[in-house]
């Protein structure tokens, strides 16, 4: 959960005087960005240093990040829809695939697994639309009502993009790929079954899960909690407003779980955080498995000592 984010003074260093957009394409400086979180805050995982937005100006959408992703000319026309191509995104994108492979080499004997990821289809096209982050994303519900079908289209090009991306992440030596869709739950869950819920599982049924298991998280998602176990995912990750135990006992034999301590609860004193992991570990331990992680990413003021204290208690369980 943006692991390598802007609270370690690290990650802000290697950044200085260069874009993020330049950073993820530089393989030495993503190589070393991604590798920080096992020294600094001791995490037992690593994730590729990217965006979800980066295979997204190979499809011939200009973009910039400031900070978040600012899309220049928001798609809201089928004429806009029918300009944007899939590529191969080891020809478009071959810096993503460098860094898994250099990762991979670095991990292997430490005995670290490699996460890769994508943004997932709806959330993707929450940006493409709007053209920014929003409160409320207005326009895009606007298209969601108004025209059905030039969303749904979007997110069918989206979709195949992600397995393709994903696929090609596995290749490269991904063990395990997770799929964001933090605004998903924007939507009621009629709308979550008729939009999203069939684009996670045709996701699902196109990726190589033989060599890798799929983590599917979504951001103020406990409304939905049911079809996100039903999406074939093995794993769901899931933010801190929902009751992990009672997810545990309702879901726990089908999938997974993984989560969902609040970032904003690493402010707590130490004593306190070690309290809550305890907490945290008791209330997923009826599920069939558990990775003890934040609900969502850090923030840019979260202080490293809570990120530390809520490893090193996960590590004394
Ligand atoms: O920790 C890591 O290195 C993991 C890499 C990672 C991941 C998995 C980054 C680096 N971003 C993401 C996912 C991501 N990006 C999501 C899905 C997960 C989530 O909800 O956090 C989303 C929605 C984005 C879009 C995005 N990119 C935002 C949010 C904008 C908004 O609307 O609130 C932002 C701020 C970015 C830029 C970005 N991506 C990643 C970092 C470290 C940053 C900050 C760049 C910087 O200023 O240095």
């Amino acid at each position: 959960m943006r692991q390598a984010g802007r609270y370690l003074p690290e990650y802000r260093q290697l950044r200085e005087g260069v874009s993020f957009a330049e950073m993820c394409r530089d393989v030495d400086r993503a190589v070393e960005v991604s590798l920080q979180p096992i020294d600094l805050i001791g995490s037992e995982a690593v994730i590729l240093f990217s965006d979800i937005f980066t295979p997204v100006p190979a499809l011939g959408v200009e973009l910039d990040f400031a900070p978040g992703p600012v899309i220049a000319d928001p798609i809201r026309t089928h004429a806009q829809l029918k300009k944007l191509r899939v590529s191969d995104p080891r020809e478009t994108v071959p810096f993503v695939f460098e860094i898994l492979r250099r990762l991979r080499v670095e991990l292997e004997s430490r005995q670290i697994p490699l996460l890769g990821f994508a943004g997932a289809p709806f959330t993707l096209a929450a940006y493409l639309v709007e053209g920014s982050g929003s409160r409320d994303f207005a326009t895009l519900k606007r298209m969601l009502h108004r025209e059905p079908d030039l969303l749904r289209a979007l997110m069918d090009v989206l979709s195949e993009m992600t397995v393709g991306y994903l696929n090609a992440q596995i290749e490269a030596g991904a063990q395990v790929v997770q799929l964001f869709d933090t605004w998903a739950g924007l939507l009621s869950r009629d709308e979550y079954r008729e939009f999203v819920q069939p684009v996670h599982r045709a996701i699902a049924s196109q990726l190589d899960r033989a060599a890798a298991p799929l983590i599917l998280y979504v951001h103020n998602g406990s409304h939905v909690v049911d079809f996100m176990s039903d999406s074939g995912a093995d794993v769901i990750s899931l933010d801190w407003r929902v009751d992990l135990a009672e997810v545990a006992r309702r879901y726990g034999d089908r999938v997974s779980l993984q989560g969902n301590f609040d970032p904003c609860a690493l402010e707590a004193p130490p004593e306190r955080i070690a309290e809550m992991v305890g907490e945290l570990a008791a209330a997923g331990r009826p599920a069939r498995g558990h990775i003890l992680n934040l609900g969502h990413g850090c923030l840019p003021s979260t202080p490293v000592e809570g990120v530390r204290a809520f490893t090193a208690a996960a590590r004394a369980l």
